[in-house]
Parts: structure tokens; C-alpha cells; sequence
């Protein structure tokens, strides 16, 4: 959250600081200020993972991520939209790098988020973006209420994005992937105390740390088995030891989407 806000405004680093500071992140971010890669992973296009999409400004300056659940319907953090308006945001699938110009690009007509949202600490992190044009893409199946078991501990899911490659470093210009094991709630709730909401978050990272999604990641996919299974919310630092990435947790959300995207 604190990088993303630094990712979306460096006009807002000022804010950023204060809120991270009021929340503890920043106390935790600065812990863990060495070097360390996020997505630790590798590479990747578009092509492979096309319902991956950047969420970007007018200018089509990527600050979060999100994705296609169906042509006109993108799923992304409630986070990534505060303070946005349909004339504000675009969304383009196909483009693998941040400065690439291919792809489609796509305004925005309606933005949803969930209505409870107030901070990632608190949950309620998801946001359905309605695009005015469909994407030529194939959409990602996601998760229903009853499929909670696909976050048993140690289950593999897939995360994707452009964001910085260390805590405070700088975006990927080229799309990354990883693969992280989820973490037990008992874990997790050890890691961030009462800022960890089991019933709307998830958390998904390697013990030693190494590899993990950081700023401007967020809002991205987190697949498990082939459907999308969370989006991510937030963490302290980036690939740290003992402080897993936070993934808000799908399943909780999917009926809630599921109206969105019928709407
Ligand atoms: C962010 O600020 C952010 N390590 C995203 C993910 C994580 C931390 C921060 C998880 O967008």
C-alpha cells in the first residue's frame, strides 16, 4: 500500500510516509530495506498470461495491475482506485512492457469498490473496473464462495505483475511471474497480528522470503489451479523473511463479483 500510493503519485510520497507510519508499515518496510527481488521469478509476456492486465493513469502510466474475468469486466484491489473516476484510469491487456505501446487500451466506465473498503489492513480489498470496449483476450475463471480449499498451506499459486523488483526499487519494465506456497492463517496471523483478517485475506510466501509480489504489483492476479484466487493487497516490505505477501482472499468476494459482473 505504501509503495503502491508511491507507485501511483510520487506527488503523494508526503501522504505516503505519514499513512504508512500511522499503520506501521513503514517501521517494517525500513526493516527489510535491503535489497531483496520481489517476483524473484522470471520474465514472462503478456501472450503467456493474457488475461494480465496494467492498470494505468490517462497516459497510460502503470500503477497497479488487474484482471480479465470476462471481456468487459477486470477484478483489481479496492486499493488502486481510491481517489480514481472512470476518466481517470485505462486498462490495457496485451502489452507486456510498461513502455511498450501495443495491445489494447481500453476506458473505463464504471468503477466498483466494495463498499466496506476503508484500508488493506481492514480487508474488503477487491474493485471490478467495467471497460466501455471488450478486451480480445481470453478472461480467467475465478474462484466461487465453496472452493476455500484451494488455499491449504503450501498450495502453489502463480503471481504476476510490473511492479519494483526490491522494496523502494523500481518497476519491471517487463512483465514478471512467481510462483509462492500459501501460508496458514496460524502463520500469518503471527506475522501481522490483528492487521491480518483471515476471512479476507490470504497470504502466500516462502518462509526464508526471496520472492513476493512489492509496489505497483498490486491489484494483480494470484492464481491457484488454473483460476484466480486472490489479488494482491499488501504486505510489509517486499520478499522479506517472516513477512508473507497478502493476497485478498477471492472467495469471500466471488458472489459479490459475481453481481458485479452481471451487472
Ligand atoms: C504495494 O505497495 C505492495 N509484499 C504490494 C504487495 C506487497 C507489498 C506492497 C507484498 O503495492
Amino acid at each position: 500500500m505504501f509503495g503502491l500510493t508511491l507507485a501511483k503519485k510520487a506527488l503523494a510520497v508526503t501522504a505516503a510516509v505519514a499513512a504508512a507510519t500511522t499503520t506501521g508499515l513503514l517501521g517494517a518496510t525500513t526493516a527489510s530495506a535491503a535489497p531483496q527481488p520481489i517476483v524473484g521469478g522470471s520474465t514472462t509476456t503478456a501472450s503467456a498470461y493474457p488475461y494480465v492486465m496494467q492498470i494505468t493513469d490517462s497516459s497510460q502510466n502503470q500503477f497497479c495491475g488487474g484482471t480479465l474475468v470476462s471481456a468487459t469486466k477486470v477484478v483489481t484491489a479496492a486499493h488502486c482506485m481510491v481517489d480514481e473516476t472512470p476518466s481517470s484510469v485505462r486498462v490495457v491487456g496485451g502489452r507486456t512492457y510498461r513502455n511498450g505501446t501495443n495491445g489494447t487500451v481500453a476506458r473505463v466506465s464504471k468503477i466498483w469498490i466494495h463498499p466496506d473498503y476503508s484500508t488493506v489492513t481492514r480487508g474488503d480489498d477487491v474493485a471490478v473496473l467495467t471497460l466501455s470496449t471488450s478486451m480480445p483476450y481470453t478472461p480467467i475463471g475465478y474462484v466461487s464462495s465453496s472452493d476455500t480449499g484451494v488455499y491449504a498451506a503450501g498450495t502453489t499459486a502463480r503471481i504476476l505483475g510490473w511492479g519494483t523488483t526490491s522494496s523502494n526499487g523500481s518497476s519491471s519494465n517487463q512483465l514478471r511471474t512467481a510462483t509462492v506456497p500459501t501460508v496458514s492463517n496460524s502463520s500469518c496471523s503471527s506475522s501481522y497480528g490483528s492487521r491480518f483478517v483471515a476471512s479476507d485475506m490470504v497470504c502466500a510466501g516462502y518462509a526464508q522470503g526471496g520472492t513476493d509480489t512489492c509496489q505497483g504489483d498490486s491489484g494483480g492476479p494470484f492464481v491457484i489451479g488454473g483460476r484466480l484466487a486472490g489479488i494482491t493487497s499488501w504486505g510489509d516490505g517486499c520478499a522479506a523473511a517472516g513477512s508473507p505477501g497478502v493476497y485478498t482472499r477471492l472467495t469471500t468476494f466471488s458472489s459479490l463479483v459475481t453481481t458485479q459482473i452481471n451487472s
